[in-house]
């Protein structure tokens, strides 16, 4: 573990990465790259209300807390098992809307069931002894399960997120499975919407289906490793495509985006996919992306240290390997930005203060780090 802060240009990073921008790119975005900590393939993140530490998941199961102050890190103890390997272990965490008063944690991670593994989420109190540095979850709780396991490893996607109408939104992939995206009775290739103790919400589009088919608020959603709430209150979220076609998605109440029917990208190997204009009936994306840029994780900024990226949506790229800013005016989106940061970047998060951290992923070489975009001009 490092506990030393040390400076890097964002020019110097990229570099050491092997794919050197040109001279003067590290000044010319306005920002350096602060290297913070290194961590063993580190997946989210989240601040505490204060700001003062974060909570960051490590894939192989383990969950740190972070010390802004002194760069301390701990180990969080009483973690749930998690079935790590392929693209699942410990995924998202996030707050309950009341953390303040509650100390409730939410966490996804991908166990062992029936079929085969599956994400779930839980939720759970979290407790920090200051005095003795200790932290631990008491009462972890699962809330919410995938509604069948696979053997194929990838499309957990289970990012977690709270609307401002205080319900729990959780996307659930795939699978790698195709045909349970549009499957009624599950809960696979959607965006689902659940009361914060995991019931149904009565209002849900399609709350009449019952079982599990009854928490979809959305269908049709391949992997979407990114769901995040805009300063205006309306959900977005974006998707890894097959061979291209990568999404940015207005998440609408009982929409179907039409995955596997319809794609931008194409199946592995090139076998065809009709493209979203054949079937308008599926909700297009606002933005697809061949090349794609492989998106992880999504935020909407809303700080001051970054001024000119007030209200942008910031996606993290595997594939893009740095930061891609996205304007939204109205109903339209448009990519105006790809910011280098020369590594495989698996989560974007803001810290109270309006500062920016991203996880780096694991890579050749390198176990990922947790890295701090400085501002170099205001
Ligand atoms: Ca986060
Ligand atoms: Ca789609």
């Amino acid at each position: 573990m490092r506990f030393v802060r040390i400076a890097l240009p964002a020019l110097a990073l990229a570099a050491c990465a092997g794919n050197a921008p040109a001279a003067v790119q590290g000044d010319a975005r306005g920002f350096t790259v602060e290297e913070i900590a290194d961590l063993d393939s580190p997946w989210a993140m989240t601040f505490l209300p204060d700001g003062s530490q974060a909570l960051i998941t490590e894939k192989g199961g383990k969950l740190k807390l972070w010390r802004v102050s002194d760069n301390r890190i701990i180990e969080v103890g009483g973690v749930p098992t998690v079935s790590a390997g392929g693209q699942g272990g410990f995924g998202d965490v996030a707050l309950h809307p009341d953390f303040a008063n509650n100390r409730l944690v939410y966490l996804s991670w991908v166990v062992d069931g029936e079929g085969g593994r599956l994400a779930v989420v839980g939720r759970a109190r979290l407790n920090i002894n200051e005095a003795q540095g200790v932290a631990a979850l008491e009462n972890v709780s699962p809330v919410w399960r995938q509604s069948q396991g696979y053997s194929e490893g990838g499309h957990f996607s289970h990012r977690i997120a709270f609307g401002p109408d205080g319900k729990l939104y959780i996307s659930s992939g795939d699978r790698q499975n195709f045909d349970p995206a549009q499957d009624p009775n599950g809960n696979l290739g959607r965006i689902v919407r659940l009361n914060d103790d995991g019931s149904v919400p009565a209002d849900n589009p399609w709350a009449s289906r019952g079982g599990v088919g009854a928490q979809a608020w959305t269908m049709g959603n391949r992997n979407p490793l990114g769901l995040a709430f805009a300063p205006d209150g309306r959900l977005w979220s974006h998707e890894m495509g097959p061979q291209g076609g990568d999404e940015f998605n207005l998440i609408e109440r009982g929409t179907n985006y039409g995955y596997p029917i319809v794609s931008n990208g194409d199946h592995y190997g090139g076998r065809p996919i009709p493209d979203h204009d054949t079937r308008p009936e599926f909700k297009a994306p606002l933005i697809t992306w061949t090349p794609v840029i492989s998106p992880s994780s999504l935020i909407f900024y809303t700080g001051e240290q970054f001024p000119q990226w007030r209200g942008n949506a910031l996606i993290g790229g595997l594939g893009a390997r740095g930061i891609v800013r996205v304007e939204i005016t109205g109903d339209t989106a448009r990519e105006v930005e790809r910011l280098d940061l020369g590594a495989r970047i698996r989560e974007v998060e803001q810290a109270p203060d309006g500062s920016l951290y991203v996880l780096e992923d694991e890579a050749r070489g390198s176990q990922g780090r947790l890295l701090k975009l400085v501002p170099t001009r205001r």
